[in-house]
C-alpha cells in the first residue's frame, strides 16, 4: 500500500497545464467517472452504443412528450418535412438532453472533453414512415476509429420495438474505415449485422456519430416519439455547428449548460493540479 507520504514524494512537481471550460462545466453538472459502469464503458468502445435505462422519470417523459407535440403543432412539422431542430431554444423540458450526468458522461467517453452541443432535434415518426438508409452522422474525411467527432443519442419517449421502427445499427461499424454510402450498394436494405435498439420508455442510447445506423419504418399503428441530443468536437469543421442559444434558453439554462452550448472553445491556464473526470 502507498502511504501518504509516499503518494507525496511521487506526485509531479506543480505545472501549469491547461483546465478547459468545458471539462469545469462537465465537473458542475455532477459528470465524474462512476457515472459510467466499466460494462457501460466497454459498450461504447467495443460495440459504439449503450442503452441507459431509467435516464427519464415518468414525469419528464410525459413534458418532453407534450412539449414535442405542442410543438409540431405549433410550428406545423409533419413527417417527411424539414426535422424540428433545436428544441433547447423551444422549451425548457428539454433541458435534461444537455445536462443529464449519465448521459453527458457517454457523450465525454466517445469524445472526450472538448464536446459541445449540436442541438436536440425531432420528426414526427408516425405510422408507415421511417425508412432511412444506414449512415453515419457525419460526413467528412476517414477519422481514426480512436479519434471520433461526432456522438448521438436516441431519447426514447416511447417504448422503442421491432414493430415501431426502433433505430437499427450496425454494431461495431464505427471502427470501420468506410461509410455506407461507400460500401453499400443499398444503404436502405437490411445489413445482415444490424440489430434494433429496443428498450423502454425514459431510456436513452448513446452511440459514437460514426456507428452505421438509421431509423426504419414504423409498422404499428401509433407513433413512436423520441428526440435526439446530439454533439461534436469543438474542432472538427465537418458536423453540423448549432447556432447560438436564443435569449430564454440563454436566461434559464444553468451557466454549465451553456458553456457545453457555446461553440468556442476558452481555455484557461493555472496552476494546480490537472482537472479530471475520472475522480
Ligand atoms: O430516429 C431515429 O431512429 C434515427 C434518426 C437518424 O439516424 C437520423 O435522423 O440521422
Amino acid at each position: 500500500m502507498v502511504s501518504g507520504s509516499e503518494r507525496e514524494a511521487t506526485r509531479p512537481a506543480m505545472l501549469p497545464f491547461m483546465i478547459t471550460e468545458t471539462t469545469a462545466a462537465l465537473r458542475a453538472l455532477g459528470v465524474h467517472h462512476g457515472c459510467l459502469t466499466a460494462v457501460e464503458r466497454h459498450a461504447l468502445d467495443h460495440d459504439g452504443y449503450v442503452v441507459l435505462a431509467g435516464v427519464l422519470a415518468a414525469g419528464e417523459v410525459a413534458a418532453m412528450r407534450a412539449a414535442l407535440e405542442d410543438i409540431f403543432e405549433r410550428e406545423g412539422v409533419v413527417p417527411g418535412g424539414p426535422d424540428c431542430d433545436f428544441l433547447e431554444d423551444r422549451s425548457p423540458a428539454f433541458d435534461v438532453c444537455l445536462t443529464e450526468p449519465r448521459f453527458l458522461a457517454a457523450i465525454a467517453h466517445i469524445l472526450g472533453t472538448e464536446l459541445v452541443s449540436s442541438g436536440v432535434h425531432a420528426r414526427p415518426n408516425i405510422p408507415g414512415t421511417g425508412a432511412q438508409g444506414l449512415h453515419q452522422d457525419y460526413s467528412g474525411p476517414v477519422v481514426g476509429a480512436g479519434a471520433p467527432v461526432s456522438a448521438n443519442s436516441l431519447w426514447m419517449l416511447d417504448d422503442f420495438t421491432v414493430d415501431n421502427g426502433a433505430t437499427r445499427v450496425v454494431p461495431r461499424s464505427h471502427h470501420w474505415s468506410i461509410g455506407p454510402a461507400d460500401a453499400l450498394a443499398d444503404p436502405l436494405a437490411p445489413h445482415p449485422s444490424q440489430l434494433q435498439i429496443c428498450a423502454p420508455a425514459g431510456s436513452v442510447a448513446v452511440f459514437n456519430g460514426h456507428l452505421w445506423h438509421s431509423s426504419c419504418v414504423n409498422r404499428s399503428d401509433r407513433s413512436r416519439a423520441n428526440v435526439t441530443s446530439f454533439w461534436r468536437r469543438r474542432s472538427t469543421p465537418h458536423v453540423w455547428a448549432a447556432p447560438e442559444l436564443r435569449a430564454e434558453a440563454l436566461a434559464r439554462l444553468p451557466p454549465a449548460a451553456r458553456v457545453l452550448c457555446r461553440d468556442r472553445s476558452q481555455v484557461t491556464t493555472v496552476a494546480g493540479d490537472a482537472p479530471s473526470l475520472m475522480a
